[in-house]
């Protein structure tokens, strides 16, 4: 009899362990796919990092924002689009990556034609691209070293060089704002690339948010692609807090996606006010209104 209570018991807990185990999977199952896969990245970071944010703000819900296409456009599905900035005359400026495939070229927004291009050596992979003062600058990502080129002809007028990764680049009017894939973000002055500050990227909660990747500097706040998420941030600048994300999933049809590397590429047009995504290898090159209901993380 005690054996058989003893059995009973044992097996009441192991049933019991079984549902704990399985609770946090039956919760997650209603989440939308790219949320999940968002969490699990930002959990997968935060296992990982060895930077501590120390967070004055009391932990909150960050909000999230949804989005509306205005315009879309062709986009060369053969562009591993790593950096893209919007020059007048309805014209793009977009750096792609990939070795042997990396380039500087300009495009007509309507048609999506490439009408200027620079080839990087085979060796470089491209990676973020800003416009500053009349110049083109350009990262790569893992030789440590950046162009400059003339707005108008591309002709290459300086090389320089940086002790990290190159991933995002932007520009606030003053300095130049570049990413490396971690949670940092620095900032550097254009003419001799000597570093002025650098903020650490994190959410309300004092999370490190990492792989930050393509930059615009969007009335006075830094939107920043997360590599592998379909999700914007929108990052103060001078603190490096996340004051929102926008949830861009669905842009690209089911067919659309199917040749499609994850999003990547954000452009402002200040005059017009006008937001353009688009991402590695895709089709179409979309012009959005983000919202501004939110809802909370
Ligand atoms: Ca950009």
């Amino acid at each position: 009899m005690i054996y058989i209570e003893t059995q009973c018991r044992h097996l009441v807990q192991r049933l019991v362990k079984v549902l704990v185990f399985l609770l946090p999977f039956i919760a997650m199952s209603g989440c939308q796919t790219d949320d999940v896969e968002f969490e699990k990245n930002l959990q997968d970071d935060s296992n990982n990092s060895t930077e501590e944010i120390t967070s004055t703000v009391t932990p909150e819900k960050t909000r999230i924002y949804g989005y509306s296409v205005v315009n879309s456009y062709p986009h060369d599905p053969r562009a591993f689009t790593q950096g893209l900035v919007y020059v007048e005359g309805d014209q793009l400026l977009e750096g792609t990556g990939l070795r042997g495939q990396s380039t500087l070229r300009r495009v007509e927004l309507a048609t999506g034609k490439v009408t200027q291009t620079v080839e990087l050596s085979d060796s470089l992979f491209g990676e973020g691209i800003t416009v500053f003062n009349g110049k083109v600058y350009q990262l790569t990502w893992q030789a440590r070293k950046g162009f400059v080129y003339d707005l108008k002809t591309f002709t290459q007028l300086n090389e320089f060089s940086y002790p990290m990764e190159g991933w995002g680049l932007t520009n606030d009017n003053t300095y130049l704002i570049i990413s490396d894939g971690t949670s940092t973000i620095r900032f550097w002055d254009p003419e001799n690339f000597k570093e002025s500050k650098r903020i650490q990227v994190h959410d309300q909660s004092g999370k490190s948010i990492q792989r930050i990747n393509e930059l615009e500097y969007v009335n006075g706040e830094i939107y920043a692609n997360i590599w592998q998420t379909n999700r914007i941030a929108r990052i103060d600048p001078s603190t490096g807090l996340v004051l929102g994300w926008f949830n861009l999933t669905g842009l690209l049809s089911k067919a659309e996606q199917r040749n499609a590397d994850v999003l990547n590429g954000i452009a402002y047009d200040l005059q017009n006010n006008r937001l353009f995504v688009t991402g590695k290898l895709w089709p179409k090159l979309f012009q959005i209104r983000l919202n501004s209901e939110a809802k909370e993380n």
